[in-house]
C-alpha cells in the first residue's frame, strides 16, 4: 500500500494557524511524526489558509527541510499546484489533482507532465460529484485517458472514486469498491487506485474501526493507495495484516514488526 500521511492540511486548525503565520513549528513536527510512522508521501494541502500560490512555496519548502519524503501537492487551483512542484527539490511528487472537467484535465494533466509528478484523478466532473458506479468509471476511463495522452504512464496515475462520509451518504461506500473493481480492469498493468479514507469517518464516534474495516474491504477490491491518518496504529496493523492475507507480503510471525521495520527504512 502506498500511505498518504493525511495531516498537513489546512482543514486542522493547527496547521491553519501556521500557515497564516508562517510559523514552520507545527507544519515540520506533523512531516516528521508522519514520515516515522512510515508516510510515502505526504499530503501538503493549503485549503482555504490561502490563494496565494507564495504561501504553497513556503508550505512545500518548511515540509522538504523536515523530511526527505515524497510530496503530495493537494489544491484545487493550478496556480498553487505549480507553484507547489516548483518548489520541489528534485523529489518524487503528486499533483492531488484534477477532475474528469476539461478546463481541469486541459490546465493540470500538462503540469504532472511537465514536472514529472505523479497525479492523482478525482472522478468528479463539472456536474460535481457522482452518487452512481457508471459516473465514477466513465469520469477515470476519462482521466485516465488524458493522463495517458500527455504522456504519464500509468504507473503515475492514481485514480479515486471520491469516498464519502458513511453518516451522511450510506449507500455510496459499495459503490466506491464497485468503481474500485472497475478500474483495476482499466489497463494491464492496471493505475494505482486511491482514496481520502477519512472522508468516510467525517463526524462518527467510531472513526477507526470504520476506517480500518473499509480499508481492508477496498484493499481486497483493489485500492493500493490511501490518503489516511498514518499515526492511527491499528490502521496500519490492518494494511499489514491484509497485505498478508492479499499474499502481498510473506507471513511469519513478527509481521507486523517486519512490516514496521521496512516502513521505517523507507522500504516498499
Ligand atoms: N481525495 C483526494 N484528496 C483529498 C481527499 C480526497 N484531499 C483531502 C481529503 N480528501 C483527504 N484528507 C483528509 C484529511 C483529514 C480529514 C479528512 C480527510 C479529517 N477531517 C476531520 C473530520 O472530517 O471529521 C476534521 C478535521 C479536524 O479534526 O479538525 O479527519 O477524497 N484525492
Amino acid at each position: 500500500m502506498i500511505l498518504i500521511g493525511e495531516r498537513i492540511n489546512a482543514g486542522f486548525k493547527d496547521i491553519a494557524r501556521a500557515i497564516r503565520e508562517h510559523d514552520p513549528g507545527p507544519i515540520q513536527e506533523w512531516a516528521r511524526k508522519q514520515a516515522a510512522a512510515g508516510a510515502d508521501y505526504l499530503d501538503v494541502n493549503i485549503g482555504a489558509a490561502s490563494k496565494d500560490p507564495a504561501d504553497m512555496e513556503w508550505l512545500v519548502k518548511v515540509v522538504q527541510d523536515a523530511v526527505p519524503t515524497p510530496i503530495c501537492v493537494d489544491s484545487n487551483r493550478p496556480e498553487v499546484l505549480e507553484a507547489g512542484l516548483a518548489a520541489l527539490d528534485g523529489r518524487a511528487a503528486l499533483v492531488n489533482s484534477t477532475t474528469a472537467d476539461e478546463e481541469k484535465l486541459e490546465s493540470i494533466v500538462p503540469l504532472a507532465a511537465k514536472y514529472d509528478a505523479g497525479i492523482i484523478g478525482v472522478a468528479m466532473d463539472q456536474r460535481g460529484s457522482p452518487q452512481d458506479v457508471e459516473r465514477r468509471v466513465e469520469n477515470g476511463a476519462k482521466i485516465f485517458a488524458a493522463c495517458v495522452d500527455a504522456g504519464i504512464p500509468p504507473e503515475k496515475i492514481f485514480l479515486d472514486p471520491i469516498l464519502m462520509p458513511i453518516r451522511f451518504m450510506q449507500d455510496q461506500a459499495v459503490k466506491v469498491l464497485e468503481a474500485i473493481r472497475e478500474y483495476t480492469l482499466l489497463s494491464d498493468p492496471p493505475p494505482h487506485i486511491s482514496v481520502g479514507l477519512s472522508n468516510i469517518c467525517s463526524k462518527t464516534k467510531e472513526r477507526s474501526l470504520l476506517t480500518r474495516t473499509f480499508l481492508v474491504m477496498a484493499m481486497a477490491a483493489g485500492l493500493d493507495a490511501a490518503i489516511c491518518n498514518v499515526m492511527d496504529k491499528e490502521l496500519l496493523a490492518a494494511v499489514a495484516a491484509a497485505e498478508i492475507i492479499l499474499n502481498k507480503e510473506i507471513y511469519s510471525d513478527d509481521f507486523l514488526k517486519v512490516w514496521a521495520l521496512k516502513r521505517s527504512k523507507g522500504g516498499e
